[in-house]
């Protein structure tokens, strides 16, 4: 059922490939409610910081309300016809393949169905591709290798019921927090070893026994030195290779030059007794399950990486059995549904395959398709080139910020730019992708949609919509199928309701696919054919595949039998090869990038709430100290990065979680939200030449430190726009959302006096009072307009180590008095970083609490503040607390003594 008694109804987070369920609620004032659903399998009630705060991001402040054709806003009608109009003429005049859609794995399956259905079987072009070739396309390659068909064998509980748990490539903890909740309880109860496999010291090694932390790439040579290992050492399972899977004398034979430990401790820049131990481990241990993630699969050698790891499982027969498994984990919320439709460009649609004769018949019939694609399209670099050769000539992008994530990015801006035909579908108002859009279609969000994802243990759920829709969104499913019938196609995409499509995707997944015949494939969703609309509306989270006789699969593959015609799996033979982007002498540090824990990609919508922007509030950039004092940087300061194709802001946090010789960005911000920290601009796109998954991890940078002279923040309740941003000139600006508006801090190379000198000439208008205060180093001011305080600012000379305001504070109390003559006289509280982001609890309060009880745990500072009772990942940050009290502690007493 979707709603039980107390009004509160059913959902899925729509953030992570977890795919949490959660209930939600409205309450009278109109403020939605969210809590976990504790009757999801998926995460049983837990909910990370992102799904927690769901309700703090669905207001209507900074949403698209209406259609519009170049800047003006139209009738829904007046935008879809010009779309289909515009496309069917670029068609006529150039053929189908001068169209594109790059869509995402943010849209529902329904959408994706429709997008998909248009393109390959309409438009008659392979040209839809999706963000998911940035994302999961090597574990989709490596899957189709090894299995003959895309499948994700295990599901999240074997993540429990493991003796060995595998972390390469995934910071789990910050990235599927609710299964790193889940394998942490796992940990307590029965003791599972962890292994984490990543350059980086992150997060998810607090719960490890053995960090390796390898050189960036060389993940192959671990693997293939596991395989040479097991093999040594009689660890194989020859009945199972010999029964089930082909191909392993010469996968062995090229792994074997990785056949001594020290061969691969030279490769991988591992001591050689970590590497022993993680190999003895995996050898004794069958309930073994491997998790990875992007620091495999975005790599140029990304789908032998996945490759090497599954054939590690294959030759011990650790495939698809409970707690022994490889698992691909999923980022986006539907990236595993966008696999299922064919939302990729290299396949036609529910896991039916280009290439196949029997496929391309039966798709055609089905769709009743007139001019169904017959080859392959573009992948997404490659469509970008098309679009910069001319060869393309429109683009549709849906619910993806290219502007943004795709790397070169400045270069991808420069594509969308002379693109003669940029169509975005978007919920929010302001991206970097829609300030080159011809025209902007505005899509529901996540509370307003119904559809279903799948997540990353194959577990279809349903998205409910909840709130009404601001202005005029609709759908995504609506726009294309309202396109769609414009081109022509009426009947075809005549659909009511999303159940009717997702009734007509089941049937797909049915054609040409028996059950019974193991060759065929396992994608089928026979159980579900002919579903009423009831029955869809009232859908419980359900694993695929779900077979009309025995309903659904919790694992696949376990009675050793695989999707290849011969219904046997393949090694794969590989060989490690460096990061194409091997280190020049002239950058001197290895750039690797990815996500940190309060923020969803390019911030559009985590970047609304308050709570979130509290963790981590600016782009940084970590840095071993050896690498920064080297470049004389210090903790904090701003710092240049340069590749060889960009140049970009970051604020140095100096931090040995990185090794010496890289450094770390997270992928957030973009130019909606800071004046630097946009990373991909950073990275060239280099592809795995196989899957087209571009190497997001590994770029050489050269990063110098920034003298900057003055510092200013500003709050005020609205943003600036852009075009009042630039009058600043400052060197670098950023944005934060908090609690009643917006905190700038700008940074300048110019002398305090100077800059506060141009901002009393820009704010004393006709109508603004300013009252100044503060002292010659430090300037403060209040800015009053209809005599209402709406703006405070604060200016400080960055050498006199002055100490910055809360000035966030003023717009939380809707500048009282009080606070007003607090700030201008220097005595309003400094910030304290938060820790809790679910409860808000600061370091401050979690120290003063330790200076009261010096022997206080972190239980009874939980109980006292709450802080770690929400989503529980600030555990390890009261630790640390705790810790640094200890240590300081410590030094008094030696000091005393
Ligand atoms: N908070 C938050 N959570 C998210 C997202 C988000 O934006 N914010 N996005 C979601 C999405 S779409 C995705 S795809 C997932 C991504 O989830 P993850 O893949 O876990 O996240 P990343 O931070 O991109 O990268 C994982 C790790 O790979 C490591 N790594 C880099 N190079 C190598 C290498 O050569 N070998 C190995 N073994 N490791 C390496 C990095 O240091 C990094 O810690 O997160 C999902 N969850
Ligand atoms: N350097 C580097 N770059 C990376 C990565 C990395 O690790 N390193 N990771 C890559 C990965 S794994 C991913 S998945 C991508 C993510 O990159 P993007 O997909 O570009 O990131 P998002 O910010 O999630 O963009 C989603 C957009 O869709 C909008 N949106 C949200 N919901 C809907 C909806 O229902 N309908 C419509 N029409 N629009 C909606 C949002 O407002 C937003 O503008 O970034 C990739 N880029
Ligand atoms: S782990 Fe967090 S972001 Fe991911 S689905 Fe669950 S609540 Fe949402
Ligand atoms: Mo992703």
């Amino acid at each position: 059922m979707s709603k039980n008694q107390s009004e509160w109804t059913k959902s899925t987070c729509p953030y992570c490939g977890v795919g949490c369920g959660i209930e939600a609620k409205i309450h009278t004032s109109g403020k939605l409610e969210v809590r976990g659903d504790s009757q999801h399998p998926a995460n049983y009630g837990r909910l990370c910081s992102k799904g927690l705060a769901l309700g703090d991001t669905v207001a209507t402040e900074g949403r698209m309300l209406s259609p519009s054709i170049e800047g003006q806003n139209c009738s829904w009608d007046d935008a879809l016809s010009h779309v289909a109009s515009s496309l069917s003429s670029i068609i006529e005049q150039h053929g189908p393949d001068a169209v594109a859609f790059y869509v995402s794995g943010q849209l529902l399956t329904e959408d994706y169905y429709v997008a998909n259905k248009l393109m390959k079987g309409f438009i008659g072009s392979g040209n839809i591709d999706t963000n998911s070739r940035l994302c999961m396309a090597s574990a989709v390659a490596g899957h189709k290798r090894a299995f003959g068909e895309d499948i994700v064998p295990g599901n999240y509980e074997d993540i429990e019921l493991a003796d060995l748990v595998v972390l390469t490539g995934s910071n789990l903890a910050w990235c599927h927090p609710v299964i790193y909740q889940r394998l942490k309880a796992a940990k307590e109860k029965r003791g599972t070893k962890i292994v984490v496999i990543d350059p980086r010291e992150t997060r998810s090694c607090e719960i490890a026994d053995l960090h390796l932390p390898l050189f960036s790439g060389s993940d192959i040579a671990l693997f293939n030195g596991l395989l040479a290992y097991l093999v040594k050492h009689q660890h194989i399972n020859q009945t199972y290779i010999d029964s089930h899977t082909v191909g392993f004398e010469q996968t062995l034979t090229q792994a074997q030059r990785f056949s001594t430990i020290t061969s691969v401790a030279l490769e991988t820049g591992l001591k050689t007794t970590d590497i022993e131990t993680f190999y003895q481990w995996f050898c004794s241990t069958p309930l073994t399950t491997t998790v990875f993630s992007q620091g495999i699969n975005q790599s140029t050698s990304g789908t032998d990486k996945a490759n090497s790891i599954i054939n590690c499982h294959l030759a011990t027969g650790r495939i698809g059995l409970p707690g022994s498994t490889p698992f691909s984990i999923t980022g986006q919320p539907n990236a595993m549904g966008g696999r299922e439709v064919g939302g990729l460009a290299n396949t036609l649609a529910a896991h039916l395959e280009f290439g196949n004769d029997e496929h391309f018949s039966l798709v055609k019939n089905f769709w009743k398709a007139p001019t169904l694609a017959t080859k392959p399209g573009l992948k997404a670099i490659d469509m970008f080139d098309a679009i910069e050769k001319g060869n393309v000539k429109a683009i549709w992008v849906m619910a993806t910020n290219p502007a943004v994530s795709l790397p070169d990015s400045d270069r991808i801006n420069r594509i969308l730019s002379d693109c003669p035909l940029v169509i975005v579908s978007d919920c929010v108002a302001d991206t970097e992708t829609l300030r080159h859009a011809n025209v902007c279609l505005p899509a529901q969000g996540w509370s307003e949609k119904s559809g279903t994802v799948t997540n990353s243990e194959r577990r279809i759920s349903r998205q409910r919509r909840l709130l009404p829709t601001p202005g005029e969104g609709k759908p995504d499913w609506w726009i294309v199928s309202e396109v769609a019938k414009r081109m022509g196609f009426h009947d075809a995409f005549n659909y009511q309701t999303e159940a009717d499509i997702f009734r007509e995707y089941v049937a797909q997944t049915n054609i040409g696919n028996r059950h019974e015949d193991r060759s065929k494939r396992m994608l089928n969703l026979s159980g579900l054919n002919g579903m009423t609309n009831e029955a869809y509306n009232d859908l419980s989270p359900i694993q695929w595949p779900v077979n009309s006789t025995t309903g659904e699969s919790e694992r696949l593959f376990s009675d050793g039998q695989f999707s290849t015609p011969d219904g046997k799996a393949k090694f794969i033979t590989v060989d490690h090869q460096p990061p194409a982007n091997a280190i020049s002498e002239r950058y001197g540090l290895i750039l690797n990038t990815g996500r940190i824990r309060d923020q969803w990609h390019t911030m559009t919508r985590t970047g609304l709430s308050s709570i979130l922007n509290t963790h981590d509030n600016e782009p940084m950039l970590e840095i071993h100290p050896f690498n920064a004092s080297d470049r004389g940087i210090r903790d904090g300061q701003l710092v240049k990065v340069s590749s060889n194709i960009s140049t970009q802001v970051f604020r140095a946090s100096v931090t040995r979680h990185v090794p010496v010789g890289q450094c770390f960005a997270p992928i957030h911000w973009s130019q909606t939200h800071c004046s630097g920290g946009k990373t991909d601009a950073l990275i060239p796109a280099i592809t795995d030449p196989i899957s087209g998954q571009p190497e997001l991890k590994a770029t050489p940078v050269m990063v110098q430190p920034m003298f900057v002279k003055t510092s200013l923040q500003i709050c005020r309740s609205s943003p600036f726009s852009q075009r009042q941003l630039s009058q600043f000139c400052a060197e670098y600006w950023v944005k934060q959302k908090v609690s009643g508006g917006y905190v700038y801090q700008l940074q300048f190379f110019n002398e305090t006096d100077e800059v506060y000198a141009t901002l009393l000439d820009s704010f004393v208008g006709d109508e603004d009072a300013i009252i100044q205060g503060g002292q010659p180093a430090q300037r403060r001011a209040v800015v009053f307009q209809q005599l209402k305080p709406t703006m405070a600012f604060s200016l400080c000379n960055i050498d006199s180590e002055l100490r910055q305001p809360d000035i966030a504070q003023l717009l939380a109390s809707h500048f009282t008095h009080q606070d007003i003559h607090a700030f201008l006289a220097d005595s309003l509280s400094t910030r304290s970083p938060i820790i809790c982001t679910c409860k808000q609890v600061t370091q401050s309060d979690i120290e003063n609490l330790i200076a009261e009880n010096p022997s206080i745990d972190t239980q009874t500072i939980s109980e006292l503040t709450l802080a770690g009772t929400g989503c529980g990942s600030c555990a390890s940050d009261i630790e640390q607390c705790l810790l640094r009290a200890c240590r300081s502690e410590l030094s008094m007493v030696q000091k005393a003594g």
